[in-house]
């Protein structure tokens, strides 16, 4: 799957890194602004980025993609679906171990580094959300702190050593929302003293909800570009199988530890605010619970749901309280990226209908919100550019989204952006007849 990687990355990205230090950014972080990026469902013949692109009438900033490590190789992400937007978006990509941390080998270290060499040599920025959720039992990498910062760490190194991934790709530390912490009993990592000690913050010889839900998965400073959580308004109570309007202000109570009880830490002022990072809803959306279920593995109708609130009310609920709510967005500086989940999805009791981009009068409802110029001028979007990521990869046939409408804000000027300028640095120095498309960050 992986081309040789292109000889001239190095010269080129050492503008790139220059100019990423000269604002004390980190890798891919805009100076000023929120991308703004989509998780749609790839299956074939579902829904592409591409077209998420053109119903939106704007370009994904960044498009979230999800692959297993070690690589399995006819199942990494479908990068050329980036290409396919023909815009220089970032691809976010979400890395899941599927064994425990202390057993990944250098060698599967050494094929990930390659894959993201690959795409960083070709001017393809990655933001690589590494082992997400690594505080829930439900990943064979969760509630391992020490193993998974051991792993976090060497992985972290050996993407460094390569160049053209220093200020190509930026590393985002996303632990699950800490309402519900520990989350079960199955803590299986209880069975290693050591990584049980790590876990038990209060010392009181007990993992329970009054324990540092986020602390001991911490890598340090050193090793973290980015901070993330990822939000979501399921309903008002456990199991959520009903419609419900959002509770006003969750989102805010969500990321200062104050919902589910105020027994969380404040995610975003320990660690965006606290350690300088850039902020991340790494992945967001409300649920319009379409109907009862026997379980996710055969997930046929079993009941309806009734319809409650509406989708459009209970999803403009949610999305007004961050995503077009200028109050929320002025008071959180360091949010710079906001990535949507595009999903209808089977979870748990419930076919739960996530997306905001598919129903004509949704969609409708949040264009009239989303495009207002105060709400715009915070967000920018990706810029057409013929990026082939994967030089092994088919041959793009979509057509390319609509123009760049970033900074919406007449007259106003879109945001600079370390992630464009590294593209463009890139692209520069490749001699490529596209140039003209970063015109603008130049
Ligand atoms: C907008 O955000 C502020 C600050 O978080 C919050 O107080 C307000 O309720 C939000 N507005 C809506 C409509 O949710
Ligand atoms: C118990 C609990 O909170 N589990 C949740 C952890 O996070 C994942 C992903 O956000 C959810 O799917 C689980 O339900």
């Amino acid at each position: 799957m992986f081309g040789p990687k292109v000889t001239l990355a190095a010269a080129a990205l050492l503008c790139a890194t220059a100019s990423v230090n000269a604002q004390a950014l980190s890798p891919l972080e805009p100076s000023r602004g929120i991308m703004l990026g989509t998780w749609c469902d790839t299956a074939p013949g579902k829904d592409s980025p591409a077209a998420f692109n053109q119903r939106f009438g704007h370009n994904a900033a960044m498009v979230h993609l999800a692959q297993n490590l070690p690589l399995e190789m006819d199942k990494l992400a479908p990068v050329q679906l980036v290409d396919q937007t023909n815009t220089n978006a970032i691809l976010y990509l979400s890395v899941y171990p599927t064994i425990q941390p202390n057993l990944l080998t250098d060698a599967q270290i050494a094929a990930f580094v390659n894959q993201l060499s690959t795409y960083t040599s070709q001017g393809r920025g990655v933001l690589v959300r590494l082992a997400p959720e690594m505080n829930g039992t439900w990943q064979p990498y969760g509630q391992r702190p020490i193993a998974f910062k051991a792993m976090w760490a060497k992985i972290v190194t050996a993407v460094r050593a390569v160049e053209s991934n220093r200020a190509g790709v930026s590393f985002v530390w996303a632990p699950n929302v800490g309402g519900g912490y520990p989350f079960d009993n199955s803590m299986t990592a209880a069975v290693d003293p050591a990584e049980f000690a790590a876990l038990d913050t209060n010392r009181d010889g007990v993992l329970t909800i009054a324990d540092d839900s986020y602390a001991p998965f911490y890598p340090g400073n050193e090793f973290v570009d980015w901070v993330g959580l990822s939000t979501y308004w399921f309903g008002n109570d456990y199991p959520y199988e009903t419609n419900d309007i959002a509770i006003p202000g969750y989102m805010n109570a969500v990321i200062h530890g104050a919902a589910a009880g105020g027994k969380g830490p404040d995610f975003y002022g320990i660690y965006a605010d606290g350690n300088n990072k850039p902020f991340f809803v790494t992945e967001s959306g409300a649920a319009f619970h379409q109907y009862k279920i026997a379980s996710p593995a055969a997930p046929a109708q079993v009941a309806p749901v009734p319809v409650g609130g509406g989708a459009l009310a209970i999803k403009q609920s949610w999305w007004r309280q961050y995503l077009t709510n200028t109050t929320f967005l002025a008071a959180h500086p360091r949010l710079k990226a906001i990535s949507l989940f595009e999903w209808v999805k089977a979870e748990e009791t419930t076919m739960r209908d996530f997306q905001v981009t598919a129903d004509p009068a949704i969609l409708a409802a949040l264009k009239a919100d989303f495009n207002q110029p105060a709400v715009l001028s915070r967000y920018f979007f990706a810029s057409p550019a013929n990026i082939q990521t994967d030089p092994g990869a088919p041959p793009v046939t979509t057509s390319p989204g609509p123009a760049n409408a970033g900074g919406g804000a007449a007259g106003a000027a879109p945001p600079k952006n370390a992630a464009y300028a590294f593209s463009a640095s890139a692209l520069n120095i490749v001699g490529s007849a596209i140039m003209g498309a970063f015109a603008l960050f130049l």
